[in-house]
């Protein structure tokens, strides 16, 4: 049996709930209103640090998801079936102390502004009404919410279902601490949906730690011989959609309440045991998920402000380009305006440097000098604004990838995230202020951050 919570687990789900209310107002300080200054979105940190804890289930049709979520909560509560049943996400969880348990609708759900699942407004209407939470009264559930999800399915695109399914898949386990991906032996791996889900949508959504492989419903195979070839085939389909060779664990379980072959199979009793009780931690993740998660929002934003920054310096350098123009155009003016004037036209008479010299200067002597130095400054103006400045723009926003450091793989994924980002900013102000705007001071705000109060809640993890 899987271990329900006890006083200690209790406690220990109430310092991870201090401790999360405290990194929420610490990041809500301190990165949000740059994250509103960069024009980074931070709805998903937002969702992950409000609420519960939350695993996500799922997996093929059919492959034992809904069994698995009633044999967690000790009752039939999701509908079973052999054919694809279900197909809604279902968030289930305890009802409000005090509550009754009810269904709500996806509609409430993604307007409920307590709830992490905003977001998922934008896939439309059809994915709104298929969705639901169900409260119910179950200890694992305390502190504890499970997303029971559509099956996978081979045929449907998303035209089929009506909305993108991959989308709200990659929401979703985004927000969830464990996800936790069902095969069976009967289509071990081969399914369409769950192919591209490995392959594109996971990797970029969640960790490899939090993500949890599982082939259920192994007492189906009819013999030994049966079972390896299904593992064995999932293993190949998993290397594919992964792209690795190392192979994660796979857990090997079957439901002992559904299933009438019990005895044969009792050493993958364990396993199934196992599964259960990484469900159950999956509290225990949340600390290091909400961390991890900061944390590479904050190296997202420290990217796109040193890319800012840099863009800075380098347009103040055409500045200083033409402050340096400027200066020679005066020069020029002051020592031989008057110069080249009196030997082209004869005008003036005296030339500025020698009354200077003789300390017999009057007004009329500047004149020529002024006149030129202001026409150099303001034509070394136009030039700068008018052209060197949009040229420079223009450059930057064809090879914005020169703002940064793109040495390791990290740096360049995290580059294709916000390099959208960074040519909005650009594109947004292009006048010389914009050039004047302390990023570096921000930058060392995030650096700051991330060095300090993140490493230091991470070293406060229970
Ligand atoms: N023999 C056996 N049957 C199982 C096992 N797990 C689930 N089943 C049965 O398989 C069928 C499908 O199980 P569900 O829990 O409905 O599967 P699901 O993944 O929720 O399916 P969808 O909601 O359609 O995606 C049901 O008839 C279950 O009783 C198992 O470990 N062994
Ligand atoms: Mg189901």
């Amino acid at each position: 049996m899987a271990v329900p919570a006890t006083g200690g687990k209790q406690q220990k789900a109430l310092q991870n709930h201090d401790l999360q209310l405290e990194i929420q107002a610490m990041v809500e300080e301190k990165l949000f209103p740059l994250f509103e200054r960069y024009r980074l979105g931070h709805g998903d940190l937002e969702a992950i640090l409000k609420w519960k804890p939350i695993v996500l289930l799922l997996g093929n049709y059919s492959s034992g998801k809904s069994t698995l979520v009633n044999e967690l909560l000790g009752k039939e509560f999701q509908r079973t079936g052999q054919a694809p049943t279900d197909d809604s996400f279902t968030v289930i969880t305890a009802p409000e102390a005090g509550e009754e348990p009810r269904e709500i609708p996806g509609s409430t759900l993604v307007n409920d502004e307590a709830l992490p699942f905003a977001s998922l407004k934008s896939f439309g209407e059809k994915l709104v009404s298929h969705l639901q939470m169900r409260t119910v009264a179950a200890p694992i559930l305390n502190n504890l919410a499970i997303i029971d999800s559509p099956g996978m399915l081979d045929s449907v695109t998303e035209k089929g279902r009506g909305y993108d399914f991959a989308g709200v898949i990659a929401e979703l386990a985004k927000m969830a601490d464990l996800v936790v991906l069902l095969f069976d032996p009967h289509k071990a791996g081969t399914i369409k949906e769950t192919y591209s889900a490995i392959r594109n949508t996971l990797p970029e959504a969640s960790g490899e730690d939090r993500i949890v492989f599982a082939m259920s419903r192994i007492d189906e195979c009819d013999n030994l011989g049966d079972l390896v070839r299904a593992y064995g085939t999932l293993c190949w389909n998993l290397s594919q959609m992964t792209g690795r060779k190392d192979i994660p664990r796979i857990f090997l379980t079957f439901s002992p309440r559904v299933s009438r072959t019990t005895r044969a199979l009792e050493v993958w009793l364990e396993e199934r045991t196992e599964l259960k009780n990484k469900i159950l931690a999956a509290p225990d993740l949340r600390i290091s998920h909400i961390l991890q998660f900061v944390d590479r929002q904050a190296n997202e934003l420290g990217m796109v402000i040193e890319a800012m920054a840099r863009f800075c310096r380098d347009g103040r350098r055409q500045i200083q380009t033409a402050v340096k123009g400027v200066l020679v155009g005066i020069g020029f003016a002051v020592f031989f305006l008057d110069l080249i004037c009196r030997a082209l036209i004869g005008f003036p008479s005296e030339i500025f440097l020698s009354t200077f010299a003789t300390g017999q200067i009057h007004v009329g002597h500047l004149i020529l000098p002024v006149a030129g130095s202001s026409g150099a400054a303001a034509l070394a103006w136009l030039w700068l604004v008018k052209w060197r400045l949009p040229r420079y723009v223009r450059r930057c926003l064809k090879e914005t990838d020169r703002l940064v450091e793109l040495e390791t793989d990290y740096q360049k994924q995290t580059w294709a995230r916000v390099q959208g980002t960074v040519r909005e900013l650009i594109g947004i102000d292009t006048g010389l202020r914009a050039l004047f705007v302390p990023h570096g001071k921000h930058l060392k705000r995030v650096r700051l951050f991330v060095v300090q109060e993140l490493k230091a809640y991470y070293s406060r993890m229970p």
